[in-house]
């Protein structure tokens, strides 16, 4: 059976839950997953990936937090994006027209300007021809969902993180692959929540185009 390949991009705000989310991610698949996982980086071995600039911090080296895991017929590369555009360097400049960003919300504050600011620096990145603008497949996922539970009030911040996404130019359909995650909870092995991760996981693989068709 073809094995295909991703490269996704967590961006979002800063404390928005994007080190937690690849943290739970970690977990999710090994726990469910260890055949084809047993080599992996563990949650707890996964660093914080830098806000900011290296150049602010006197020429430090650039460092971005990477994880590598496979699911039945995929294998991907999970990037904890910084919110600062030198990150980019670091993902392959061929491959950003079909990375798949997951752009992260805290789901207890919902979207900032901040929030438009990180998913705009992978928006805006061009290609290998410097010509075409590489707007990524985006799911988006809201964190703290165990600290929102009304609907209604999920529904808004729904609302808005699309409107964001549209300003920014990606066209926002319906069926576009969102969740209510708790990366916290699922750190702690709750299976109800291992279910929603790999729910959104599978989501998001059949919404978005397979690579290399
Ligand atoms: N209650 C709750 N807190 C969370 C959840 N996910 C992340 N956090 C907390 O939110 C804060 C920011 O998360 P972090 O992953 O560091 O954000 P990052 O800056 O985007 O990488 C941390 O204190 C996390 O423990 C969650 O699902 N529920
Ligand atoms: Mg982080």
């Amino acid at each position: 059976m073809p094995i295909y390949h991703r490269d996704v991009a967590l961006v979002g705000a800063q404390g928005h839950g994007r080190t937690s989310l690849a943290a739970a991610i970690s977990r999710v698949v090994r726990d469910r997953r260890p055949d084809l996982n047993a080599g992996m980086t563990t949650f707890d071995q996964l660093h914080d990936a830098p806000t900011h600039a290296p150049r602010e911090q006197g020429g430090m080296g650039f460092a971005m937090s990477r994880l590598d895991y496979s699911l039945p017929m995929q294998t991907y590369s999970l990037f904890d994006c910084p919110t600062y555009d030198d990150y980019l360097t670091a993902l392959d400049q061929d491959a950003l027209p079909r990375t798949w960003a997951i752009l992260v919300v805290n789901g207890a504050t919902g979207p900032t300007d901040a929030t438009s600011d990180a998913f705009r620096l992978l928006a805006r990145t061009k290609t290998a021809d410097g010509s075409t603008p590489a707007t990524p497949h985006v799911a988006i996922a809201f964190t703290h969902a165990d600290q929102l539970a009304d609907e209604g009030k999920r529904e808004t911040l729904s609302r808005q993180a699309a409107a964001r996404l549209m300003q920014l130019g990606v066209t926002f359909n319906a069926d576009r692959p969102t969740a209510w995650l708790s990366p916290a909870k699922a750190l702690d092995g709750d299976m109800e929540e291992a279910d929603r991760f790999l729910g959104f996981l599978k989501a998001a693989d059949e919404f978005f185009p397979r690579p290399g068709r």
